[in-house]
């Protein structure tokens, strides 16, 4: 493991005492810290402030009962949570996730990545996150309804456009956040558009926001290609899952003349050499919600393999863009014998730290999910200018401020990296520039 500068230590170490057993949330804020050494070296006055530890420490963590009726009429009971992490920049803004392994750890550390990425994207918004251990799979949609409510029932007292403002992440899309505002106009009486992001395009949904977090991993990757002048034009391309993120990626690779040979889900993998029809691909899992199988069923010359890795997959680029720790050594040994350069994360901290080491030991380029998925949140906060100015802005403006704040965002890495004598370090890029934007807006507030 890198070594932690010796001011962090305590600082790693209480975190590990206050959050017992919260591994992911360990994880993810090891990784800051051990980037911070050169910070904290040069500039004593982040450690002499205790705002390290401050930033370690969320605002406001709330956890609270769903309970819900299910089509056979029982009773149910899910857990739901907000982690309202940091709001130096701006109103709390994350995710929320329904999957059944939701835990206070992951929304932890889902809060806790958000914080930086949001920073990193130059727009005025905090960091937060929440959800629920409810599993959507196999759920009619008035289930999915009847939770919504319940959940929207307990969160309306939390949220607001000035005060924390959720949006989708696995198991909430489209469909989910339209049963959330509706709830939550009829709880307050109020059509508060700047709410939730991720809304219908006839109820103040921004043109992109579906398509942007996914988009945004590519055009990062892109950049990254750019700056060693090569480009996306016939490179394969392997990208894991086949939700949001998944499917938007690859169509945007496709259109930059790469191929992407498979995708995945939690049952397996797809391949397909002659490249992922995306329209196949969207029929299948955002109107039938199947599984990835039935992609391989209808598409001559794909095939599905349920018993290995789709990192096996030889490919030139790899965009992880599933879940959590889903890319691990061995994975990353296989994408490396299988001649990958560029390692773009759609999906939040999907790699694991060994995973890190070996692309960083075979030279390979790797962009971490706070910079390279960061499109996703930004074309969020551009729904939120949108709403706020009641207007709506054309496809094509909103895909260029898209790619505009992926070429900031990927520009102000690499330059952070070189300023602090890691010159290509994107890992270092993020979590430096992240930190730094937030940690002064917090010592400018005093000790709050
Ligand atoms: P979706 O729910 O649309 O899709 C999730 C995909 O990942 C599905 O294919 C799912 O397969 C797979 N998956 C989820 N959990 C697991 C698991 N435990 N093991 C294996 N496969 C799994 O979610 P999104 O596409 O929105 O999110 C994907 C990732 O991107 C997440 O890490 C999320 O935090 C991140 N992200 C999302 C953003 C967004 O705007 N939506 C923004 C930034 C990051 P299955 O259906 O079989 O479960
Ligand atoms: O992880 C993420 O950045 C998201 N799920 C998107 C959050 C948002 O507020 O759009």
């Amino acid at each position: 493991m890198p070594q932690l500068h010796d001011h962090l230590v305590p600082v790693f170490e209480e975190i590990v005492r206050r959050n017992a057993g919260e591994a992911e949330f360990h994880q993810a804020a090891r990784e800051v810290l051990e980037s911070l050494g050169p910070v904290v070296e040069r500039e004593s006055h982040y450690v002499d402030s205790d705002v390290i530890r401050r930033l370690c420490e969320p605002e406001r963590q709330i956890i609270f009962r769903v309970p819900w009726v299910d089509d056979a009429g029982r009773a149910q009971v899910n857990r739901g949570f907000r982690v309202e992490f940091n709001s130096a920049l701006g109103p709390y803004k994350g995710g929320l996730r329904f999957h059944p392994s939701v835990n206070v750890g992951i929304v932890k550390f889902l809060g806790f990545e958000q914080i930086f990425k949001n920073a990193l994207t130059g727009l005025p918004i905090g960091g937060g996150k929440g959800g629920s251990d409810f599993d959507p799979k196999g759920r009619s949609d008035a289930e999915i309804m009847r939770f919504c409510q319940s959940f929207m029932t307990e969160l309306y007292r939390h949220i607001g456009e000035y005060t924390d403002v959720p949006a989708g992440d696995i198991g909430v899309g489209g469909r989910e956040i339209g049963y959330l505002f509706g709830q939550y106009k009829r709880i307050t009486n109020r059509y508060e558009s700047g709410v939730l992001t991720g809304k219908g395009i006839g109820w103040g949904g921004s043109l992109v926001r579906t398509e942007s977090t996914g988009y945004g991993a590519v055009f990062f990757a892109q950049e990254i290609l750019h700056a060693a002048g090569d480009s996306f034009e016939g490179k394969r391309v392997v990208v894991s899952g086949s939700g949001n993120v998944a499917i938007y990626a690859t169509e945007k690779v496709h259109q930059l003349g790469g191929t992407v040979v498979a995708v995945s889900d939690s049952s397996g993998y797809v391949v397909d050499d002659t490249g992922i029809d995306v329209e196949l691909l969207k029929e299948i899992k955002e109107v039938r919600r199947a599984r990835i199988s039935e992609y391989a069923a209808a598409r001559t010359g794909a095939s599905f393999v349920d018993n290995g890795s789709i990192w096996d997959v030889a490919a030139d680029i790899a965009v992880p863009a599933a879940t959590q720790n889903e890319l691990d050594e061995h994975g990353a040994r296989a994408l490396i014998k299988g001649g990958v350069r560029v390692v773009s994360e759609g999906a939040n901290m999907p790699t694991t730290p060994g995973a890190i080491r070996a692309f960083r030991e075979a030279g390979v380029k790797f962009a971490p999910g706070k910079a390279a998925n960061a499109g996703g949140v930004a074309t969020s906060a551009l729904e939120m200018q949108q709403n706020a100015s009641r207007d709506s802005w054309s496809f094509e403006y909103t895909e260029e401020r898209l790619q505009g704040i992926m070429r900031s965002i990927h520009d102000r890495c690499l330059a952070t990296a070189d300023e602090y004598g890691m010159p290509g370090d994107y890992v270092a890029g993020a979590n430096i520039s992240g930190f730094t934007r937030v940690a002064d807006a917090m010592l400018a507030f005093g000790v709050i």
